[in-house]
């Protein structure tokens, strides 16, 4: 007799959903007591590091993973990893547990209000009508979370997984593919616009981070002699950050996006909304008469970008066709800026001596692994008063070379860095968190070591909010700092998982090369360091009080 669970089971191996995340509870019991073999159950001790680790195994693979959540309690601790991974454009299957369909009107315990506990950033939520809709509710969400890019969530009762399968017709496609279709008439009014500027630019974002969208990017760059910037608060890499033409990373201020850009009379867009900024500044985004145009396969960013034109359609097909549509500009283009490559410092931000007492520096620990760190390491970012330094410390030379958090929510990036190793062990990873930012994820660690993932963890423990002392700066004491109430704990004393998984910095030092790439497969390694306080971006880096580790 085949029931609901064997034809659900069917559909993940069909599609590929053969290692799950999860952190089971009762209602899930029916589902995932004895697995048949074939399916990788990887336990997690939060569920935020469920979903950030399946996150980021469907980022490196490009393909929905699946997490399995409990109920209410749940669906609700990993909320913000689901927001996360809507950001980030992380497909994902997410199966939660909820009470037995026979007495839910009751409101047992564990009933769950589930469907509207993540809001709308879902990107669809299934509550199956009958249990025998629960196979095609996820293959459905399979589908959408990979059209979407985004998290599509299923809600099912614990006795749907028993009930009999009573027929074989499930109400979603085996396959369904995505065209990405451009013709010469859809880029014939940007090549117009391009054409009759004097000046044009490219500014990049997170959704052209693939090599084809790369290769074209390079190629209409070229065309357009023009310099390339990475959108603020980006997520990942949208150009070689190598490249003589990538001009840096643009402000998420508006006065301070018009100066940067100031002569460029057209920007193309792509791969990005127009444009992600914070704090809020009065006044337009580009100078007048700036004529913008964006290019991106998400709707929503198009639909709300400020443009004069947009085109929903992938950027790599996209801008290949424009490359070969414009005119080639000439002289009289703006030179691309002069950019260290390969990780070298700009003068300014070069501290070789350290911090005068002895006190390491974010810049010293940032440029010590950039002369280390193997060309192909994918970089999880989540120390945001580093963040600067990192970018321009450890350019990206590969489409999944930087990972960011372009939400702003701290938690992700170390259960990220897991689920990214998972899906290519031969692919070193490493992981810069903020000494806060570590302890929103810090449950990971316990996965990383378990399995034996082997991803290089190096917390920069400047024992503060160092950003939120910077943004709060003038404006009074806040509850980060200097309170009598409540005082940041330092990193080493804060954290127990600290003394069994981590090892002070001046050991990493001596560990031979320092490739991320010597951690697979035995252990995973994190590394602390008792940094300035506050680790500065733009300067602000002072010496360590406690003395340097
Ligand atoms: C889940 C979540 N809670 C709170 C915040 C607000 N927040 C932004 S940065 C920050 C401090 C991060 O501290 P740390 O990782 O030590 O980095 P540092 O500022 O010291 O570089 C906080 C609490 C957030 N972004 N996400
Ligand atoms: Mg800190």
């Amino acid at each position: 007799m085949r029931t609901v669970r064997d034809a659900t089971l069917q559909v993940a191996r069909d599609l590929g959903l053969t290692t799950w995340f999860g952190n089971p509870g009762s209602t899930e019991i029916p589902l995932l007591a004895d697995l048949p073999d074939g399916i990788r159950y990887l336990l997690a001790l939060h569920e935020n590091a469920a979903v950030g680790m399946a996150a980021g195994q469907a980022i490196a693979t490009g393909r929905p993973a699946l997490v399995s959540l409990h109920a209410a309690a749940g669906l609700g601790n990993a909320v913000n990893a689901l927001v996360s991974a809507r950001v980030n454009r992380a497909p994902l299957v997410v199966l939660i547990g909820q009470q037995d369909r026979r007495h839910i009107a009751f409101e047992p315990f564990l009933t769950g209000r589930l469907a509207g506990l993540a809001g709308d950033y879902p990107v669809a939520v299934h509550l199956p009508l009958r249990a025998q809709d629960v196979p095609g509710a996820v293959a459905r969400a399979y589908h959408e979370a990979l059209t979407w890019s985004g998290p599509a969530l299923v809600i099912v009762p614990m006795d749907d997984w028993s009930a009999v399968m009573d027929e074989t017709q499930i109400a979603a496609p085996a396959v369904c593919r995505y065209a990405t279709g451009v013709t010469a008439a859809d880029v014939a009014p940007f090549a117009l616009l391009l054409d009759g500027a004097r000046l044009p630019v490219l500014v990049v974002g997170a959704g052209a981070a693939d090599r084809a969208a790369w290769d074209a990017l390079v190629q209409l760059a070229g065309r357009l002699n023009c310099p390339v910037w990475q959108e603020p608060f980006t997520g990942r890499a949208g150009f070689p950050q190598d490249h003589h033409r990538f001009a840096g990373f643009l402000p998420a201020g508006r006065a301070a996006l018009r100066d940067t850009l100031a002569g460029h009379d057209a920007v193309l867009v792509v791969g990005a909304g127009v444009l992600r900024q914070y704090h809020y500044e009065p006044g337009p985004l580009f100078a007048a008469g700036t004529a913008v145009a964006v290019i991106t396969a998400d709707p929503a960013e198009a639909h709300r970008s400020p443009a004069r034109l947009a085109l929903i359609a992938s950027p790599a097909a996209a801008c290949a066709l424009l490359a070969r549509a414009v005119t080639p500009h000439g002289s009289g283009s703006v030179p691309p800026r002069d950019r260290p490559a390969g990780g070298r410092l700009p003068r300014d931000r070069r501290q070789p001596g350290g911090a005068p007492g002895g006190g390491l520096r974010s810049a010293d620990v940032l440029a010590a692994l950039a002369s280390r760190i193997d060309p192909d390491t994918i970089v999880v970012e989540e120390c945001p008063s580093s963040r600067e330094l990192l970018q321009e410390t450890l350019p990206a030379r590969d489409p999944l070379g930087y990972l960011g958090a372009p939400g702003g929510n701290l938690g992700s990036a170390l259960p990220e860095a897991i689920g990214l190793r998972l899906a290519d062990p031969a692919r070193p990873v490493l992981a810069v968190l903020g000494d806060g930012s570590a302890l929103y994820g810090v449950q990971a660690l316990w996965s990383a070591a378990h399995y034996g993932v082997g991803v290089l963890f190096i917390v920069l423990a400047n024992a503060r909010y160092a950003v939120m002392d910077q943004l709060a700066s003038g404006k009074g004491k806040h509850p980060g700092r200097d309170s009598p109430k409540c005082t940041w704990p330092a990193w080493p004393t804060a954290s127990a998982a600290r003394r069994s998984a981590s090892r002070p910095w001046r050991r990493w030092r001596k560990y031979s090369t320092g490739s991320s790439r010597r951690c697979a497969p035995a252990a995973s390694r994190c590394w602390w360091k008792r940094t300035s306080a506050p680790m500065g971006s733009r300067g602000d880096d002072r010496p360590c009080r406690a003395g340097g580790r």
